[in-house]
Order: structure tokens, then sequence, then C-alpha cells
């Protein structure tokens, strides 16, 4: 059969629009043996399934037909009060459940990108983020991070040189650098935000994942203290409960939910009812939900150490890391010259993967960067991919 030329049919904005790295390495580790770092799974192992079995029982004989019916656009009335009473100062109507953060991002860039718009994200940032915003064209300034993630001086820099329609940032326990920003700069990006009057996307998906400590306040509580307005908070039921549920929400000033809303409506009409009914039912036992985090947490912690102790043990000394206090992954530092492609293309024959760090980063640049996820493997699974993952590293080394 001829085939059709599709290419010149397509949507110029699709040249914008390629395949998910994580995506594409996620079906390559599905073989036997295989052991992956690649994709950010959380830990199916902490499913609490027989809690959602049972709350699935109960929604469908109390409230089948609510459940199963088309519902609003905003989402399931006790999910958003309960989402804002978490939240300072903030009523339902200013949150809107979406069909995973990932989703939020996208219908993020819809309302506020225009093409050739300036967007300011972290280098590196998420790729999913990257992934969402490209179609709607927007123009990036790639913006460094050190130890502490992103800093303030060069964010003010970058608003001085021109206005921008947002800033895009994971203050806490970033993807993929695992970094955690401290309480200072913190209060400074929201003094910045302010000042030029730009608005903060605070992506906040991994704020519960911390293995000790007291969690810092979010940048959107700390713009609520100063009244609010300038920043719109993701995040999402994704790492504590299941992310097969889709289920998320975007808080932030009304205006601009309500464009969010607008734009869902286009989308999907709103997220599946039955699951937004399941999360309610599963974090309104607030007991139940801290034991179910701090089960994560734990799990996490363990697995994370075990990481480091593999690294030590089975890394050339040239490759340096992050040692994360919280989320899921290790950021991983090759010399100068290793491209982390090619080594992926090495570790898939010895049976392993990670994600390769050029991807995370607008400007193209990290080709000797790579990100490792500890959220879902064993012990010997850690110890024996990281000895998979050193054996490449050193023949690349040594050539
Ligand atoms: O809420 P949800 O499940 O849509 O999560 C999307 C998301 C949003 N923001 C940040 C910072 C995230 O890290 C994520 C999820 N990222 C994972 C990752 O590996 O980076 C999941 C991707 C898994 C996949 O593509 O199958």
């Amino acid at each position: 059969m001829e085939t059709q030329p599709y290419e010149p049919r397509f949507a110029a904005r699709t040249q914008r629009i390629q395949a998910s790295t994580i995506r594409e390495i996620l079906k390559l580790t599905q073989s036997p043996g295989f052991i992956s770092f690649a994709g950010g799974l959380p830990a199916a192992d902490l499913f609490p399934l027989e809690r959602i079995a049972e709350a699935t029982q109960h929604i469908l004989r109390d409230q089948g037909a609510q459940a199963l019916q088309y519902s609003t656009t905003e989402g399931y009335p006790p999910l958003r009060a309960w989402v804002a009473q978490r939240l300072p100062r903030t009523a339902p109507e200013q949150v809107q459940i979406v069909s995973g953060s990932q989703q939020g991002l996208d219908l993020i860039g819809k309302v506020l990108i225009d093409p050739g718009a300036r967007v300011l994200v972290e280098a590196p940032t998420y790729l999913g983020a990257l992934s969402a915003f490209n179609p709607y064209e927007p123009e990036y300034v790639s913006l460094p991070i050190d130890e502490e993630g992103l800093e303030p001086g060069a964010l003010e820099a970058a608003l001085q040189a021109g206005a921008a329609r947002f800033l895009y940032v994971m203050p806490t326990f970033q993807n993929p650098s695992g970094r955690l920003m401290g309480l200072k700069r913190r209060q400074a990006l929201v003094e910045l935000a302010r000042k030029y009057r730009v608005l903060i996307v605070e992506d906040d998906a991994y704020a519960e994942l911390y293995f000790s400590g007291r969690p810092l306040p979010t940048l959107y509580a700390l713009d609520q203290e100063l009244g609010g307005g300038n920043v719109i908070y993701l995040s999402t039921a994704s790492k504590t409960l299941a992310p097969g549920l889709r289920v998320a929400w975007v808080v932030g000033p009304g205006p601009v939910i309500q464009k969010i809303t607008h734009a869902k409506q286009g989308a999907d009409l709103h997220s599946p009812t039955l699951n937004q009914m399941l999360v309610y039912e599963l974090v309104k036992e607030e007991a139940w939900y801290q034991g179910q985090i701090q089960r994560i947490r734990t799990t996490y912690q363990a697995r994370c150490a075990w990481m480091l102790e593999a690294l030590q043990r089975h890394m050339p000394k040239e490759v340096g890391w992050h040692t994360p206090q919280g989320g899921m992954f290790f950021w991983l530092t090759a010399p100068e010259g290793l491209d982390s492609l090619e080594l992926l293309r090495r570790a898939v024959e010895e049976k392993t993967a990670f994600v390769p760090g050029q991807p995370f980063f607008a400007d193209g640049s990290g080709k000797n960067t790579l990100r490792l996820s500890y959220s879902s493997a064993s012990h010997e699974e850690i110890e024996e991919g990281i000895k998979r993952l050193g054996r490449a590293m050193k023949r690349m080394l040594v050539v």
C-alpha cells in the first residue's frame, strides 16, 4: 500500500512535539532481567490496594450514579475543599482538579504562553514540563541551579533583561536534580515575583517525600503571607497514592484558575469522577493518609541510602552526584565529553537504564548528566543495576 505523505499535513507546532525520553525508555525496559532506574515510577508495592478496593465498592454502592455520570469541570467539591483547607487562605474556588499535574502544566501553557513569549525555567528542569509547554512555542530562558536550587540573582538578572510570562520552578526535591531550596531563597523568589510582577508556577509533586526534618513553606504559602496572587501551585496524588488514578490539582488566583477551567473544558470536560471521589475517600482519613506517606518516606529513604552505597562502590571517581534529602532521584554528573545518550546505549546492553540528562535542559546542554530513580527498586536490584551502570561508565571513560 502506498504511504500517504502525512508530514505536510501536520500543524507547524508538531515540529516541537517529540516523544518523551522517559516514555521511550520505559518501552525498552520491560524485558526480563532488566533493571531500570529510568521512570520516576512510585513504588507499586506501596499502592494502598485494599483501601482502594474497599473505597471503590463503597462509592459505587452509595454514590454510584454520581461517580459514573458527567460532572463539573472544576472537580469533585469535597476534594477541592480538602485541597483548599490544607493551604493558607485559599478558597475551594481557587482549586482546579486536573488529570495529573501533567495536564495542569499543559493547561498552564495553553492559557499563559504566546508564541515567542519568554518562559523562565531551571537548568535542568522537568522534561515533562518542557513537553507540555513546547507546543505553545515559548522562548525559554534557562537559569542555572546550584546545591540549593535556583539562585535568585540569576532570576533577577533574567527579569531585568526582559519581561517573562512565568517562572516554572520546583523548590522541593527538584526533578531531576533532587535539590531542596532553603527558606531564604524561597523568600527571595517570592519577593522578586512581586517586584517584577511575574507569575511563578510552583510544581510541588514531591513535597511530602522528605526523609527527615520539617517541610519548608511553599512559595505559594510565602506569597499568600504577603497578600497572594503571584504563585500558581501544582501538586498531585500520584506520588502519595497512585499515579494511575491521574488526580492532581492546580491552585492559584481566581481569574487564572477560571481560564484554566475553561481550557480544560475543551481538553477533557472533567477528570474522572470516580477517581476524584476515591482520592477524597482516602485522604479524608488524615491518620491513615499520614501513615501511608510515612511508609513511602521510610521506604524511599532506605532505597536512597542503598543507591548511595552502590554509587560509592561502583562509580568511577570522576563521576559526581547530589545526594537528595527526599524525592526520588539521584542526579549524576560525569566528566565533560561523556555523552550520556551513548552511555545509555551501553547500559541497555548491560540490561540497565536511566534517563539521560540532556532532555531536562531547555538549552540543550547537560550531555554529561543523567538521572537515576531509586523509588521502585529492591536492595539487590540497586546493587546489581548500579554495578552494571558502573561497568558501562568505566568502559566509556577508559576509551
Ligand atoms: O501528577 P502527574 O502524575 O501527572 O505527574 C507529572 C509530574 C509533574 N511534575 C513533576 C515535577 C513530575 O516529576 C511529574 C512526574 N514525573 C515522573 C518522572 O519520571 O519524571 C513521571 C513520568 C513517568 C512517565 O512518563 O511515565
